[in-house]
């Protein structure tokens, strides 16, 4: 399949990759990837990547670009990091030509002529590392980059389970390439101090319930006191990832039509609880929505019982 993958790559002069909404490190750093790479590579092609505006934290990577709809009629897409079509920024990923999805995510829609996913991958960077390096063709310093920035990230800095030297080795192959991965890692560290503020208010002000499940609803009042966006006060759902017998976590930020929700877990599934209410992901790391405080009140008593028939089957669950 990645040899046909790269037979439609030669055969359009145009290339639009889109990527999911609110996009983080791994599909920005897949589609800049995928771009920086195709432009290297075949330097008559027009590549675009496009999407809503690149998070200030990773625009070190790249900006998106604007694409008038004209540019779609002759062109192939590519939709990276997506797995269902609803979360696909810009629809008009469907008026191209031809249309490939990649990606690493389970739960997944039926969308694009060719469809390469593969649910074991940590991180579609990863995907596409492998992919360019079976094609044998030179990876340039600067999709390099964008590729190593999404594997770090979706990985947690390599903690995350699933890392294994299939992982190790596409990252090898970047760094390979001479990137400074120490500027990476600098760009990603960085914090606002706004966010870092709240980050305080939130260890004091998180709520646990019965059986452990950890929480934190950041309402609009809230992120309006700590001038910080939803996507910065949701970023926050990390900071609760290491409390000793919390094994699972919860983030719910105030929308303007709903509530959306983060479900973070060390060591039990809890998807399930994801697709219960309108959402999914990954088994360990999922997100949800609901539309009002009852529907919250429902998902964190599934969530308390989940975590609660957890302990029971796993001894010594920390
Ligand atoms: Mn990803």
């Amino acid at each position: 399949m990645i040899y046909e993958i790269l037979n439609k790559i030669k055969e359009f002069d145009t290339i639009i990759i889109h990527r999911h909404k609110r996009p983080d490190g791994d599909c920005i750093g897949s589609q800049f990837g995928l771009k920086y790479f195709i432009e290297d590579n075949f330097p008559e092609k027009k590549v675009y990547a496009v999407g809503d505006q690149v998070p200030e934290y990773l625009s070190f990577i790249g900006l998106s670009d604007v694409v008038e709809d004209h540019i779609y009629d002759n062109a192939l897409t590519i939709v990276v990091d997506t797995s269902v079509k609803d979360r696909i920024c810009d629809d008009r990923y469907l008026n191209g030509k031809y249309c490939i999805k990649i990606d690493h995510h389970d739960d997944s829609d039926e969308f694009g002529d060719i469809q390469y996913v593969n649910e074991k991958a940590p991180a579609c960077c990863e995907i596409i590392t492998l992919m360019f390096n079976k094609w044998r063709l030179p990876i340039c310093q600067k999709a390099a980059l964008a590729l190593f920035t999404g594997i770090v990230t979706d990985t947690g800095r390599f903690q995350f389970r699933g890392v294994g030297s299939t992982t190790f080795n596409a990252a090898g192959i970047l760094t390979d390439t001479g990137i400074d991965t120490s500027y990476i890692y600098t760009k990603l560290n960085l914090k606002d101090i706004n966010s870092i503020r709240l980050e305080s208010y939130l260890y004091k002000h998180m709520k646990i319930t019965k059986n452990g499940v950890v929480y934190m609803h950041f309402t609009k009042r809230i992120m309006k006191k700590f001038k910080v966006t939803q996507d910065e006060a949701a970023a926050l759902v990390s900071c609760m990832s290491s409390f000793r017998h919390h094994p699972f976590w919860i983030t719910f930020v105030d929308y303007p039509e709903n509530i959306r929700v983060r479900l973070r877990s060390r060591t039990i599934e809890i998807n399930e609880i994801g697709r219960k209410y309108r959402g999914g992901g990954h088994l360990m790391a999922c997100g949800a929505t609901v539309y009002n405080k009852k529907e919250m009140k429902a998902l964190l008593k599934d969530a308390d019982s989940l975590l609660e028939r957890a302990k029971n089957e796993i001894e010594g669950l920390e």
